[in-house]
């Protein structure tokens, strides 16, 4: 097949899961073409089946807001029509999918019709979605797409619950790759960030509010307190400089280490004992599925999605958001005891295993199928 995937190309987890979607349709001979404003940062290795278009935005002395909208509709014609794209899967509604709505009413005009699927993934829905300045295009854009899915049955029902949608949702779940995401020796690595065998916990997140990064750093401030610990802070955001701040404040620095962006997480995954997840909402949580194929238990919260990944008492553990006190007990419960520890990542595994993208590849092929 020919397929058009649209995204964010940053570091957000729907962008992350759109372009994994489309290097693996790619091994899988598919031709996949990726239309955004960047070259998706997980797209970084030549494939002679993908292609990448880059939406450019004229600007212009009037516009204070640059139509960047308009500008991806043109786009999305031009290589539908260029390439012969068969179909368009948009990830992430707002602007993408009213885009795509947009740029299939042109195609019309020309005789074509190409289907379009909108993948909700979550603020789209939950956060940003909702806001009445966005609210009657998201839903008006979702219901015109050929199909929908939703990536947990938790941000189906959310969807259904806040907006009018006449169609049906296929819950599709993120998927991660165990090739990649697996355990690895990097013991070298391990002894340079704990030299004296402390255990290593780690969130990885855009640090936005959404993710409650302070109760990582309250939890880890109660877990110091009891056995010698380090905590790897990844990904970076607007909540970045106040972390920083709050660690100062709390006299917790020297264990704390901020790593920004990375791109080879498996590696630090792979020296991690404990994953930290406490957001006040997660539609799925792809930080903690990739953490567990790197055989990482995960302590998080329990909201939207989350239990759908995380089972509580035998991946990690689950708390009430903001609970930063039972964070605390649990994490010291599995990192004190090295017997249930090991279960636990084996357990973190298997369950990885279950969300496998050879197991989720096919659900999107056949989507795709059914609507070409
Ligand atoms: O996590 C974020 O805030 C980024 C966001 C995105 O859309 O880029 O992630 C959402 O999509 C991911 C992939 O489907 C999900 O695993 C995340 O749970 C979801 N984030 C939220 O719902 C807050």
């Amino acid at each position: 097949m020919k397929i058009g995937i649209v995204c964010y190309p940053t570091f957000g987890g729907s962008g992350v899961l759109a372009t994994e979607l489309g290097k693996a349709l790619a091994d899988k001979g598919h031709i996949v073409h990726f239309i955004t404003y960047q070259q998706p940062v997980r797209l970084d290795a030549f494939h002679p089946n993908i292609f990448y278009h880059e939406v450019t935005v004229p600007t212009y002395p009037l516009f204070d807001f640059p139509p960047y909208e308009s500008a991806l509709s043109s786009t999305m014609v031009d290589v539908i029509l260029n390439e012969g794209l068969e179909i368009l899967h948009v990830h992430y509604a707002i602007p993408h999918a009213s885009s795509a709505y947009l740029a299939n009413q042109i195609l019309r005009k020309t005789g074509k019709n190409i289907p379009y699927i909108t993948t909700l993934h979550g603020t789209d829905i939950t956060l940003v979605g909702k806001d009445k300045m966005y609210e009657s295009v998201v839903t008006f854009s979702i219901n015109e797409s050929d199909a929908i899915t939703a990536v947990s049955d938790n941000l189906k029902a959310e969807t259904l619950q806040y907006f009018d949608i006449e169609k049906e949702i296929h819950v599709i779940p993120n998927f991660v790759d165990i090739k990649r995401f697996s355990q690895s020796n990097k013991d070298h690595f391990r002894k340079r960030l704990a030299p004296n065998g402390e255990k290593i916990l780690a969130h990885v997140s855009n640090f936005r509010k959404v993710k409650r990064v302070e109760d990582v750093i309250y939890t880890f401030e109660k877990i110091r307190k009891v056995i010698p610990c380090k905590l790897l802070m990844i990904g970076d955001g607007p909540e970045r400089q106040s972390m920083e701040a709050l660690c100062r404040e709390l006299g917790t620095c020297e264990d704390i280490r901020f790593l920004g962006k990375q791109e080879k997480l498996e590696e630090i995954l792979s020296i991690t004992d404990l994953f930290m997840l406490p957001s006040a909402y997660e539609s799925f949580g792809l930080a903690a599925l990739e953490a567990m194929g790197c055989q990482v238990p995960v302590i998080s919260s329990n909201a939207g999605g989350i239990p759908e990944i995380n089972i509580h008492g035998v991946t990690g553990y689950l708390t009430d958001v903001g609970d930063v006190d039972a964070m605390a007990t649990f994490s010291l419960d599995l990192l004190q005891d090295d017997e249930k520890l090991r279960q636990f990542k084996k357990n973190a595994l298997a369950q990885a295993e279950k969300f496998n993208i050879n197991n989720i590849i096919p659900l999107y092929e056949k989507l795709y199928e059914s609507l070409i």
